[in-house]
């Protein structure tokens, strides 16, 4: 189950996917979303949950932000129309909203940053701006009309605006009015203006990518934590005195060798950036059990009927095959995986919830049952009690 409709997997990858946007009408038929408007702002009451409004018409300026969380008096005291309430990584909060996330799994999830929920009266939006990120904007009730634009990169002119990057010119090329279960999906870098038409909820599906400056400096930190005061320049060996003053070419060449040495090890990059890449995104989401669970405490919570093993909503999880087996990373950390464990592994990335059915049997396995109680124990995976947690 996609959220392409007629488009097709190989037909947004190939046309749509980080080159044009795409307007999929009925991306999921008449979505109304697990959240009611009043739950979204309950949720922004909450201590640790990321928030804000914009006040399309503000007080000090257009578009004026107030940052969470908020109380219900606040709510009470805007305006009948013109505002905007979003609510980021509502995903990592509300497990039935994680649960969209498998329709997204055309995608690598490790690029998947969050779903922020916005809700909007009439006349409600955050202004005309481009985003460096990916991403779907899945109409739950109400309607949204939304202008596209022009490519914008970080020389487009911006308004004098104290924290919203709001762009100073906007040359219109699409205009699209999305219905509850509309989508439409925005490669970085096009400007757009969302506009509510009637009182609604968007989501919007982010997928980051991490700037060259990150990879850079991220990677750099790590191999140099691994490497010693003695491990450093040596000159090339020399034919003749040469001008004192000069960096030679050759010197040049034994720079880019040790970088190239020390930074292009296919299993270096990779480990870095499988662990840089689930570094969970609120680390406060994790939630280890009370007492450290053993394999019959495991046993017993998933012989339980309706019981599934789940991915902690904050957590993420990404593998790369290495020989026979798989190296995984869950929230940051990678763990080698042998060839016995490696098929259950690409499954705990590939699916956030499984059943407890197919947990007990992988249990079998004296390897999978280390693996598994190391990950419910890190509080990576939890195994839902269908007594206790609303389906
Ligand atoms: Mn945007």
């Amino acid at each position: 189950m996609t959220v392409l409709g007629g488009l097709g997997v190989a037909r947004f990858l190939a046309d749509h996917w980080q080159r044009e946007p795409a307007l999929i009408r009925q991306a999921v038929p008449g979505f109304a979303g697990p959240l009611s408007p009043e739950e979204l702002a309950g949720l922004a009451c909450e201590d640790g949950v990321e928030s804000r409004l914009v006040l399309a018409e503000g007080g000090t300026v257009p578009f004026e932000v107030r940052d969470g969380p908020f109380r219900e008096a606040d709510f009470e005291a805007l305006p009948e129309t013109g505002w905007t309430l979003l609510v980021q990584s509502v995903d990592r909060w509300v497990p039935a909203v994680a649960d969209l996330l498998d329709r997204f799994n055309f995608l690598p999830g490790w690029r998947l940053d969050d779903i922020m929920i916005s809700y909007a009266p009439a006349g409600g939006g955050v202004g005309p701006h481009y985003d460096q990120y990916d991403v779907f904007l899945l109409q739950a009730r109400g309607a949204r009309r939304w202008r596209l634009g022009q490519r914008c990169t970080v020389d487009s002119p911006l308004r004098d605006h104290p924290s919203l990057r709001l762009l100073a010119a906007f040359d219109e090329t699409e205009d699209h009015v999305l219905q509850p279960g509309d989508m439409l999906y925005l490669p970085p870098g096009i400007a757009h203006d969302g506009v509510a038409l009637a009182p609604g909820l968007t989501y919007s599906i982010g997928f980051r990518a991490p700037s060259a400056s990150e990879i850079l400096t991220g990677l750099a930190d790590t191999v140099a934590a691994g490497l010693t005061e003695d491990d450093r320049y040596r000159d090339a060996r020399m034919a003749d005195p040469g001008d004192a003053g000069e960096i030679s070419a050759s010197t040049v060449q034994v720079l880019r060798a040790l970088v190239q040495d020390r930074m292009a090890d296919p299993r270096v990059v990779a480990t870095w950036f499988g662990s840089h890449m689930t570094e969970p995104r609120e680390p406060e989401t994790a939630r280890p059990p009370e007492t450290c669970l053993d394999l019959d405490d495991l046993r017993g919570a998933l012989a339980v009927a309706g019981s599934e093993l789940r991915r902690n909503e904050g957590s993420r999880l990404a593998f790369f095959e290495d020989g026979p087996g798989v190296v995984l990373f869950a929230d940051g950390v990678p763990i080698d995986c042998d060839a016995a464990t490696a098929a259950a592994a690409r499954e705990l990335c590939r699916r956030r919830r499984i059943p407890g059915a197919t947990v007990t049997d992988w249990l079998a396995r004296p390897a999978i049952a280390t693996l598994l109680l190391r990950l419910v124990n890190d509080g990576t995976v939890y195994v839902t009690d269908p007594d206790s947690d609303p389906a």
